[in-house]
This record gives C-alpha cells, sequence and structure tokens, in this order.
C-alpha cells in the first residue's frame, strides 16, 4: 500500500468554522473521507495539520521515507515560507498544491506562492474537491 500525505496548514483545524463564507462548512475530516474516496487501488492517504511551520516541514522530511506523494494547503504559509519550499525540494515524489479559495481572486499578498515554485500542480477556487484532484494526480503520478 502506498501512503499519500495531505498536509495542512494553520487554521486549517477550523475548518468549517472560520469564515465559512470562504471555505465552506466541511471539516477536516471531510477532507480526509473525500482523499480517501479518490485514491486509486493500492494507495491510502494519512492527513495531518499543524499549525506550527517546524512541523509541516517534519512531516515533509518523513514523507521522504514514509509517503509516495504529497498533497498540500500549507495555508498562509504559502506565501511566506522559503523553509517549506526548501523542503518540498528535498522530497522526489509528486507534489500537488491546493488552495480551498481562488486565492487569485483574493488579497494581493495571497498571488505569490513560494511552494508552486516546486509544485507539481497547483489547485485553486474547487473548495474541498481540490483536494480530491490533487489526490487523484497524485495516484496518476506516483
Ligand atoms: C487557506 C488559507 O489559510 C489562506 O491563508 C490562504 C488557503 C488560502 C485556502 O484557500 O485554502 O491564503
Amino acid at each position: 500500500m502506498k501512503t499519500i500525505y495531505i498536509l495542512n496548514g494553520p487554521n486549517l483545524n477550523l475548518l468549517g468554522k472560520r469564515q465559512p463564507e470562504i471555505y465552506g462548512y466541511e471539516t477536516l475530516e471531510d477532507v480526509e473521507k473525500l482523499c480517501r474516496a479518490a485514491c486509486a487501488e493500492g494507495f491510502d492517504v494519512k492527513l495531518m495539520q499543524s499549525n506550527h511551520e517546524g512541523q509541516l516541514i517534519d512531516w515533509i522530511h518523513e514523507a521522504r521515507e514514509a509517503a509516495c506523494g504529497i498533497v498540500m494547503n500549507p495555508g498562509a504559509f504559502t506565501h511566506t515560507s522559503i523553509a517549506i519550499l526548501d523542503a518540498l525540494n528535498a522530497f522526489e515524489g509528486p507534489v500537488m498544491e491546493v488552495h480551498i479559495s481562488q486565492v487569485h481572486k483574493r488579497e494581493s499578498f495571497r498571488h505569490h506562492s513560494y511552494v508552486s515554485m516546486r509544485a507539481d500542480g497547483v489547485i485553486a477556487g474547487l473548495g474541498l474537491e481540490g483536494y480530491a484532484a490533487g489526490t487523484r494526480r497524485v495516484c496518476q503520478l506516483a
């Protein structure tokens, strides 16, 4: 069984509760179910969330041995973190970047992504479906 890491950055623990007009009412548990259902045979997902940059980096390092691909919503670290970009550059499998909202329609500080310099695909504005699409794509590439 190949494992896909579904990594979530800051504030996504509040998914379903914070700014539902932007992020919707569904939760990270729903994300996990959607991703599992999107997996091709022989793949499974492990979903993790942290509000801490270092923890996310440690999980990316762990993925080097434990995961065949990564679907990541880095939250606001998308726009700030060279350290997460460096960690992803040290991971050899496919990486899909997911944003629930259409970040390019929002504030200009959300238009730049460090993670996009590494990601094999970028999905924004599809709601939670973006995670499922990212998972399907990792199954194709891994
Ligand atoms: C989630 C966040 O928390 C924001 O900081 C990003 C992203 C957008 C999303 O759309 O999932 O700017």
